[in-house]
């Protein structure tokens, strides 16, 4: 049994919940919640993950793993389920890497609003944020639809899940505006089940 350390909340660890339920390794997984942050990471955080972030996978033999991209890479290869496929793995990493910079990107804003004290918060850096939000969104839109809407692999799953965490954490930016396409493979890729089970709360 694996330890997945993390909670529902963070996109990194949907991410990897999301490939748990696609590759079918539920039985396998047990969901360890912490309530964590940077100014106050929970115990099992800082044993677990030299950074003292989530996720972090606890495995029975051999070291724990992180960041996300590492736990996604070995389930996948420990399931079989090849949601890296050697055809087309360099694009799917660079599709992984675009949705977790956007997830870092509005995760960064969050803190920034959450850590900050009102009038210390910078809004020139949290709009410098959503920049690369917009940027990279606009980057998928123009390049990257016709593989978003080819076979599952884990590039396509970060970025549903980064979506999901704007709709989640920055509705009033309206990341959809302008952008009909993608919102439009969305609203069909939000449906899938593994989506549906990691919604977060
Ligand atoms: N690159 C890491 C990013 C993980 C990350 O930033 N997780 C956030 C929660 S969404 C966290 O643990 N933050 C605590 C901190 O930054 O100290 C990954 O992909 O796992």
């Amino acid at each position: 049994m694996f330890q997945l350390i993390g909670n529902p909340a963070s996109p990194f660890v949907r991410k990897v919940r999301v490939l748990v339920h696609e590759a079918g390794l539920e039985g396998e997984i047990e969901e360890v919640t912490v309530t964590t942050s940077p100014i106050a990471p929970a115990g099992e955080v800082t044993s677990a993950h030299a950074l003292r972030k989530i996720p972090a996978l606890i495995r029975p033999e051999g070291c724990t793993l992180y960041d996300s991209r590492v736990i996604t890479r070995f389930l996948d290869a420990h399931s079989g389920a090849g949601l890296y496929p050697q055809s087309h793995l360099w694009e799917t990493l660079t599709l992984e890497a675009t949705g977790d910079g956007i997830m870092e990107a509005a995760v960064l804003m969050v803190y920034e609003g959450r850590f900050r004290p009102e009038d210390k918060q910078d809004h020139g850096w949290l709009d410098a944020q959503w920049g690369k939000v917009e940027n990279a969104l606009d980057a998928l839109t123009a390049r990257w639809m016709s593989h978003l809407a080819g076979p599952l692999d884990a590039g396509v799953i970060a970025i549903g899940c980064a979506l999901g965490y704007l709709d989640f954490r920055h509705p009033a930016r309206e990341w959809r505006k302008g952008r009909d396409g993608l919102d439009d493979w969305y609203a069909v890729f939000s449906e899938r089940p593994a989506m549906q089970a990691t919604r977060p709360v």
